[in-house]
C-alpha cells in the first residue's frame, strides 16, 4: 500500500519518532541505569555529574525527524551536519533508532542492557564525547568550534550531483565569522554538476547567555539579508510550545517546498546546461531553547526558551535526588510506553519510520570516507627534505 507522508497518520509517527530521540537524548544526560524506568529511580541510576547540552537537543530532533520524512518520500540521498555540535546526543541517539549505532558498536544493543550503556557512556570517563565526534555515525564535523557548518556542508556536495547536505545552524553560530562569511559559499555550487546544500537556523534565541543577533531581526529584514546573499529562505516557527502537530504540519510542508526547488533548480540547470546562480531554499526554525524540556528551575525561574536551558537544565544527580521525580515526569513526558518493548527493543512502528540502508544519514557515504574514495594525490615528502642538513648529516668524516 503507497505510504502517504502527508497524511496526519504520517505525521503522528514523525511525532512518535521525535519523541523517541528526546527520550533517548534526556536519558544520555542523566541516566546511568534503569533506562526504561520501570522501577524507581534510585542515586545508582543517575550519573554522578551529568554533562553535556540540552538547549540545542530538541529543535534538532525535530530537524532531524522531518529529514528523515522527506528521505522516504523523496528517496533522497541526505547527510546531516549538526553545526551546534554540542548536542551530541542528537546524532548519536538517531543512529540507534536507525540501527546503524548497534551495527557499528554491537556492544550498544537494541535492547535493555544495550539502552543502558548507551546512556552511561555518553559524557561519561572512557565513553563518548558529549559533542558529534569522530565516532559518531554520520559525523563529519565536531563542531566545538562554532562557524565551520556550511562550509564543510557545502565541500562534501561539489562534484557530488545527487547528494543534498541538511546542515543544521545555530543562531550563536552564525555570528563567528567563518559561518557569517560561508552565505558566500553558494557562489561556489554549480547546480549541473554539484548537489546542494539547505542550511537550517536553528533560530533558539540564545548563544549561552546572551540574545543572538539573528532573532532580533523581523522576517522581512532577515529574508532580504538572505535574499542578498543567494538564498531564499522560508520561516517555521513554534508559537505554542506544548502543542506540536501544527508545528509538523508546517514543518512537513516547508521541506517539501525546500525539495521541490532544490529538485527544481537542478532539473532547469541539468536540461538546459544552465550554470547561472540561482537562489538556493533554506529554512529558518524558531523554537524556543530547551523546548519539550523543564518550564521552571527549582527556583520557579524559568527554563523552557530560556538561556537556563543550555546546559544541563535541572541540578540533578546522584547525590543530589531530592527533585528525582521531575526528570521522571520530564522522561515519561515522551512516553516510552508507545516507543519501547518491555525488553527495551524498539517498537516496530519506530523503526519501520528509519530510511532503510544507507539512505540513513548516519551511514551516507559521503560521511564515512566519500562516495568513491580514492587516496589524496601527494607529492613524496622526502623530495623537500632539507638538503643542507642532509650533506651535514651524511659528509663523511675527515
Ligand atoms: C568559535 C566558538 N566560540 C565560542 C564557543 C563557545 N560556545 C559553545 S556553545 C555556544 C553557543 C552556541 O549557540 P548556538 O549556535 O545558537 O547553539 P544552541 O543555542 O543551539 O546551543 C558558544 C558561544 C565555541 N564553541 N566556538
Amino acid at each position: 500500500m503507497a505510504v502517504d507522508y502527508d497524511s496526519k497518520q504520517y505525521l503522528e509517527g514523525v511525532d512518535k519518532y521525535w519523541r523517541a530521540a528526546n527520550y533517548l537524548s534526556v536519558g544520555q544526560l542523566f541516566l546511568r541505569d534503569n533506562p526504561l524506568l520501570d522501577r524507581d529511580l534510585t542515586s545508582d541510576d543517575v550519573k554522578v555529574k551529568p554533562i553535556g547540552h540540552w538547549g540545542t537537543i530538541v529543535s534538532q530532533t525535530f530537524i532531524y525527524a522531518h529529514l528523515n520524512r522527506v528521505i522516504n518520500k523523496y528517496d533522497l540521498n541526505m547527510f546531516y551536519i549538526e553545526g551546534s555540535g554540542h548536542g551530541g546526543q542528537v546524532m548519536v541517539s538517531n543512529s540507534y533508532l536507525d540501527g546503524s549505532y548497534s551495527d557499528i558498536y554491537p556492544n550498544i544493543s537494541q535492547d535493555k542492557e544495550g539502552l543502558k550503556k548507551l546512556f552511561k557512556q555518553f559524557s561519561f570517563p572512557g565513553g563518548v564525547a558529549s559533542h558529534a565526534a569522530p565516532e559518531t555515525p554520520g559525523s563529519i564535523h565536531e563542531g566545538g568550534e562554532l562557524g565551520y557548518s556550511l562550509s564543510h556542508g557545502t565541500g562534501a556536495i561539489l562534484d557530488n550531483p545527487d547528494v543534498i547536505a541538511a546542515v543544521e545552524i545555530g543562531d550563536g553560530e552564525a555570528e563567528t565569522g567563518p559561518l557569517a562569511a560561508s552565505w558566500f559559499s553558494d557562489k561556489f555550487i554549480n547546480p549541473i554538476k554539484d548537489g546542494a546544500v539547505l542550511p537550517i537556523i536553528n533560530m533558539n534565541g540564545f548563544k549561552i547567555s546572551n540574545p543572538t543577533i539573528l532573532s532580533r531581526m523581523t522576517d522581512e529584514e532577515l529574508t532580504n539579508y538572505f535574499k542578498g546573499m543567494g538564498w531564499n529562505p522560508k520561516f517555521v516557527e513554534v508559537k505554542d510550545p506544548d502543542n506540536h502537530m501544527p508545528v509538523h504540519e508546517a514543518m512537513a510542508k516547508t521541506m517539501d517546498e525546500a525539495i521541490s526547488e532544490i529538485k527544481a533548480i537542478q532539473k532547469n540547470a541539468r536540461e538546459n546546461n544552465d550554470n547561472s546562480l540561482p537562489n538556493w531554499p533554506m529554512i529558518i526554525f524558531r523554537s524556543p531553547k530547551g523546548w519539550t524540556g523543564p518550564k521552571e528551575d527549582f527556583d520557579g525561574n524559568p527554563v523552557e526558551g530560556s538561556f537556563r536551558a543550555h546546559q544541563v537544565p535541572l541540578p540533578i544527580a546522584a547525590d543530589s535526588m531530592e527533585h528525582a521525580d521531575k526528570l521522571v515526569s520530564w522522561l515519561k513526558s515522551y512516553k516510552p510506553e508507545e516507543i519501547f518493548n518491555a525488553d527495551g527493543t524498539l517498537k516496530q512502528e519506530v523503526r519501520d519510520f528509519a530510511p532503510k540502508g544507507d539512505k540513513r544519514m548516519s551511514v551516507n557515504p559521503i560521511t564515512n570516507g566519500g562516495i568513491d574514495p580514492k587516496p589524496l594525490k601527494l607529492p613524496d615528502y622526502k623530495d623537500y627534505a632539507v638538503k643542507v642538513l642532509l650533506q651535514v648529516l651524511l659528509k663523511p668524516k675527515t
